[in-house]
């Protein structure tokens, strides 16, 4: 899972960046952030996986993993007289599952008091209006084509002509690729765009340190028609500058810590879960002598695509999975204990995965 943390200038995205990954990356209240963006792959915690880790002892202990990528702030703020998302952030946040829009929601000493509702729609607008450039770029290119191409060709070029019509006054009233009602071939023919407002979003208000009892309270002003109504999209809140201090500590003085500031749970392990959420994504799990290992997938995904997540030729050579839930295998002391019991499960090919569900794969190559 790929989170890309995107917002205007000095709204805290490094210091975010930071409190969601124990890194130690420059946070500035001058200097324009870099353009090279920072980026760490973090562990997902999952105390399933541990836990498993403790029965197996196995060689190797993979847990999921998010990759973060912090790049420079946007926004008409930046130097660029450009309108949109300048051109050299889009390579870096383009690949992203989704994005993490910070919102500054503390008070800073060069814009003043927090703008949050401005901030939102500025940011928002920003992604339109990157997503809608692309678009009329595209639709006179194909308009061209079309009296010159024949037969498949042809079609393909008319059904994506078709889809960008249709996402195309959505963008001019300001709303996102998300909002449109696409067929699943439509979908797949504007994935290549790699569209902003096309990827799940969760609006993020970085509040002060004084607000951290009421981040929650203060989140709901993130809530904009138009915007934060929209399909795969979220709002959450985080105390940049704590979390980021948080997340640099460790062990005693960590928990120490939390404990003072009445932190029921770090904010690297709330928007992680969030972010599954946003996502509609699960985990499975795998275990073993040589791994135990947990693995991400979409909420609805068959037996096969969940193979398919270790190795393609599971996904091909697909014959059954033999299926125990977490609990059910806490319950017991292992897979094979919950085998003997006749409580592992046999599912073919239309199985959908649970989360927490413990799988051996059954193939053929
Ligand atoms: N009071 C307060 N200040 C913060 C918080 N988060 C960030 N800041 C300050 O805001 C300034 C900018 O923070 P950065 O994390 O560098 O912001 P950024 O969005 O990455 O900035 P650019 O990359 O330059 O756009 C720094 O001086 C931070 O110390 C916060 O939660 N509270
Ligand atoms: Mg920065």
């Amino acid at each position: 899972m790929e989170l890309a943390l995107i917002g205007l200038q000095k709204s805290g995205k490094t210091t975010v960046f930071n409190a969601l990954t124990g890194g130690h990356a420059q946070t500035s209240a001058f200097a324009g952030g870099k353009l090279e963006p920072n980026i760490a792959v973090v562990k997902v915690p999952d105390p399933r996986v541990e836990k498993l880790a403790e029965i197996y002892k196995p060689k190797k202990v993979t847990h999921a993993t998010v990759k973060y990528i912090d790049v420079a702030g946007i926004g008409r703020e930046t130097d660029s007289p450009e309108r949109g998302v300048p051109e050299a952030l889009l390579q870096y946040v383009s690949t992203a599952d989704a994005l993490l829009a910070v919102v500054r929601g503390f008070e800073d000493d060069f814009h003043g008091p927090a703008h949050i509702a401005h901030d939102v729609e500025t940011l928002h607008l920003e992604l339109i209006f990157s997503d809608l450039a692309k678009v009329e770029n595209r639709i006179p290119r194909i308009e061209r084509a079309l009296p010159k191409l024949s037969g498949k060709e042809k079609e393909q070029h008319q059904l994506e002509l078709h889809a960008l019509q249709k996402i195309k006054p959505l963008l001019e009233q300001n709303l996102p690729v998300r909002a449109a009602e696409l067929t699943p071939e439509e979908a797949k023919l504007l994935r290549g765009f790699q569209f902003l407002t096309a990827k799940p979003i969760m609006y993020l208000l970085n509040v002060g340190e004084k607000d951290l009892s009421r981040g929650e309270e203060l989140a709901r002003q993130l809530e904009a028609k138009g915007i934060t109504d929209q399909p795969r999209t979220m709002t959450a809140w985080i105390a940049g500058e704590v979390e980021m201090e948080i997340a640099q500590l460790e062990g005693e003085d960590r928990e120490a810590f939390l404990r003072d500031y009445g932190i029921a749970q770090p904010a690297s392990e709330r928007i992680i879960a969030k972010s599954y959420e946003l996502l509609g994504y699960i985990s499975f799990l795998t275990v073993g002598p040589d791994e135990v290992r947990a693995w991400t997938i979409p909420a609805g995904a068959l037996a096969p695509q969940a193979a398919g997540a270790i190795h393609s030729d599971f996904e091909r050579g697909f014959i059954r999975a033999e299926v125990v839930p977490y609990e059910e295998l806490i319950r017991h002391g292992s897979f094979a204990n919950a085998k003997k019991l006749g409580l592992c499960r046999l599912e073919g090919k239309n199985y959908v995965v649970q989360d927490g569900d413990v799988i051996n794969f059954l193939f053929s190559v």
